[in-house]
């Protein structure tokens, strides 16, 4: 890390984009992986395109009562929570395959991460012409999102996996981007990296615990999601999902053919998955490995087990977040 934390790095709508990047250069630096330069805002690390972004999503977006927002920290189910939310709110549960939108693309083109995709397309697309109800996803913690999410009565829904896990999927994903043909980044070192919070979009543990803690406090605006709950009774968790957005289902069939359409077999097997385009750099693809709870146990050996363990209890104690895993 090579500088000190700035004390005016704040958000302030009134900052002119020189004053964003001057703001931004002064921030501490680590690099991420040997590859990606990332900078620390706020206690949390981004890459620097990603703090201009969240800075201008903070200040300008406009929240609609109806909209729904999905939160997620990186590798804790996204893909599949934007999936779900997806056939929820279109409701269409009868069409024929070749209607599917999931068939079409990508969910994580359907759904598009606020900051990353539409913060920082040039010009900004028209938000206000998406029609309604608008459903949007971000990986940024709770701190950043802009008052008029937090203070509409639009939802919230976070999904959130345990550590180990979380951790084992990020790094076969960044592996598969910046080590692809190349030997495996050491996985202690991504360990102590994730333990220390110094990865993109990190630390994980104040990412959940920020939508654990709000959800507990407003239970009607914010739903918290558990990954390894998701895996294990998935139909209660659709039924749970659905109602919350106030589409409760009316078939137990709907239920089950959403569940189908949504799950890592299918969309793992769909052409436009296994061949598909690019979203933010990356092969459709990478989204879909292997969706098991307790894969940790083939990669991290003791030392690293009690390392995320140690952490784990320190930075949940006494919030009562707790993960099967
Ligand atoms: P993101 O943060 O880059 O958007 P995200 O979708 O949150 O990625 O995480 C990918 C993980 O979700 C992968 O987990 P794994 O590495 O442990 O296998 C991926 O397999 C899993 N996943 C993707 N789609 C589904 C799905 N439909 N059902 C269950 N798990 C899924």
């Amino acid at each position: 890390m090579a500088a000190q934390e700035s004390n005016s790095n704040i958000i302030d709508s009134n900052k002119s984009l020189e004053e964003d990047d001057a703001l931004i250069n002064e921030l501490p630096s680590a690099l991420f992986w040997d590859v990606m330069e990332i900078k620390k805002w706020q206690g949390f690390w981004f890459e620097p395109g990603l703090i201009k972004c969240a800075m201008k999503f903070n200040s300008s977006f406009q929240a609609k009562n109806d909209d729904v927002l999905l939160a997620s920290a990186p590798k804790t189910g996204t893909t599949w929570l934007k999936a779900l939310c997806l056939c929820i709110l279109h409701q269409n549960h009868n069409i024929p395959e070749n209607e599917d939108l999931l068939t079409k693309d990508n969910p994580q083109f359907h759904v598009q991460t606020i900051e990353s995709s539409i913060y920082s397309t040039k010009p900004t697309p028209d938000l206000y012409a998406t029609p309604s109800p608008r459903l949007f996803h971000t990986h940024l913690p709770f701190t950043f999102l802009p008052d008029s999410i937090k203070n509409t009565n639009c939802k919230i829904v976070c999904v959130a996996r345990n550590p180990k896990d979380t951790l084992v999927s990020l790094w076969h994903f960044f592996n598969s981007i910046f080590r692809a043909n190349q030997e495996p980044y050491p996985l202690e070192k991504a360990v102590e990296e994730f333990c220390t919070g110094v990865h993109q979009y990190g630390p994980y543990f104040e990412n959940v615990l920020e939508y654990w803690l709000e959800s507990q406090n407003r239970p009607e605006k914010i739903l918290f999601l558990k990954y390894e709950e998701m895996i294990k009774d998935p139909k209660e968790q659709l039924k749970k999902l659905a109602s919350f957005l106030g589409k409760p289902f009316e078939k137990e069939e709907d239920v089950e053919k959403v569940v189908w359409r949504c799950s890592l077999e299918r969309l793992k097997n769909l052409e436009v998955n296994k061949n598909g385009s690019v979203i933010y750099g990356v092969p459709n693809g990478s989204y879909f490995r292997k969706g098991m709870v307790g894969d940790w146990k083939n990669y991290l050996n003791r030392e690293m087990e009690d390392r995320i363990n140690q952490t784990t209890l320190i930075k949940f104690q006494g919030s009562g977040l707790e993960f099967d895993n």
